[in-house]
């Protein structure tokens, strides 16, 4: 799985990414600082199985187990900021968004104090709806112009999802979006603009959802623009998250100096190091910053997305049932990301394509049965796949 961080510039997006990371990516407060994009390991949280399993431990290979949270690895993406007008070669102009290709679903970082505008100058009072709408419109306005090239002047559809494939969208997804949004296109692409960008919008909508991140939280006057955001938000159907990835990052870089014991996304953390004065005082922000929003908001941002917009469920794939472990005798070693819904075949797939080919059932070894091929996965679920010799 694969998110993508987006915005206008000087947003914050480079320290979303960054306290998701904990990858050294250059922040500034000046537009365009990142170029080229930034590519890195965070991690969605879930319970470790070897607690209800009631065993000391674990020995995980792909993740890490911090208290008994699993902590499961998800790739991400800090791109160039995109500034209205960058389908036009405007900015960085919407090169960069190739960058984005393979991402299951993209974070727009706004600025939640209103004090950048969409240019990611310092500003007044910016309206966070706008900031919304134009990059939902340049990242549809980017499909446009792909979909446009491939279809060629007759305006196929088969030849538009061909020029789309690269992006996982086929032709299948594209009459579904169509007819998300009421759009007739049996005989090709919609003929004026409007129609292109009403698909494009639908395509990502299934494709790349949205979620948006109003960040810099900790500034003054950003919780009451939060407010009304998130009014209006739900007035929409849709979610606002708030958050502060200058916190985030302060304390996961806080707790790999020692100085904390911070869990990313906890409500709390407990110092154990020796700060010093400013650090404590610093430390005492964040920790009331903490209490009063239930977190920083980054992980639970990642864990929503991944989790909700792209039912995720993690499973633990394991080769001896009564051990928990694999043929090492490392015990539950992988945890693996799936869509909700896969079975324990697709599974198999997933571990090894041989050792589908030779899949003759599973075993679900928390629940001590056996399952066929047809078994729908659920989270947490820990499985041994059986195959002929
Ligand atoms: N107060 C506060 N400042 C933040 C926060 N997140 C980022 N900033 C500041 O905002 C400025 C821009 O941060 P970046 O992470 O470089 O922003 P960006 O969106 O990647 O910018 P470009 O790469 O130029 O598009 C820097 O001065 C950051 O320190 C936050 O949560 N709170
Ligand atoms: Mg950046």
């Amino acid at each position: 799985m694969l998110i993508g961080v987006v915005g206008a510039p000087n947003k914050g997006k480079s320290t979303f990414f960054s306290a998701a990371t904990l990858v050294d990516a250059q922040i500034a407060n000046y537009p365009f600082t990142t170029i080229t994009a930034n590519r890195g390991v965070t991690y969605v949280r879930s319970p470790c199985p070897h607690v209800a399993l009631g065993l000391k431990g674990c020995n995980p290979k792909n993740s890490k187990c911090a208290n008994g949270v699993r902590l499961v690895p998800v790739g991400i993406v800090d791109v160039a900021g995109l500034v209205p007008g960058a389908h036009e070669g405007r900015g960085l102009g919407n090169k960069f968004l190739d960058d984005l290709r393979q991402a299951d679903a993209l974070i727009q970082v706004i600025d939640a104090s209103g004090m950048t505008d969409l240019q990611g100058n310092p500003a007044q009072g910016a309206d966070l709806w706008e900031e919304v709408r134009f990059l939902e419109e340049e990242i549809a306005l980017w499909l446009v112009g792909i979909m446009e090239r491939g279809a060629g002047r007759a305006g196929g559809l088969r030849e538009a999802a061909a020029s789309l494939s690269g992006l996982k969208i086929s032709e299948e997804l594209l009459r579904a979006a169509a007819g998300d949004c009421g759009l007739e296109i049996s005989d090709g692409l919609p003929k004026n603009m409007d129609g292109l960008c009403l698909l494009a919008k639908a395509v990502l909508r299934r494709r790349m959802p949205i979620v948006v991140a109003c960040n810099k939280m900790d500034v003054e006057g950003a919780e009451k623009n939060f407010a009304a955001f998130a009014q209006k938000a739900q007035q929409e159907g849709k979610k606002a998250f708030a958050c502060s990835a200058a916190v985030e990052l302060a304390l996961r870089k806080a707790a790999e100096k020692g100085i904390i014991d911070y869990v990313p996304g906890g409500k709390e953390f407990k110092i154990v190091g020796a700060p010093s004065q400013p650090q404590q005082e610093a430390l005492e922000r964040m920790a009331a910053f903490l209490k009063k929003h239930g977190g920083s908001g980054v992980q639970q941002i990642i864990d929503w997305i991944v989790y909700h917009k792209l039912r995720a469920i993690v499973v633990y794939p394991v080769e001896d049932e009564h051990r928990f472990s694999n043929h090492k005798g490392e015990v539950l070693p992988d945890a693996f990301l799936v869509r909700q819904g896969t079975t324990a075949k697709q599974l198999a797939f997933m571990v090894h394509s041989e050792l589908a080919q030779k899949f003759i059932g599973a075993i679900d070894v928390k629940r001590h049965i056996r399952v066929g091929a047809d078994h729908v996965l659920e989270d947490g679920d820990v499985i041994k796949v059986l195959a002929s010799h």
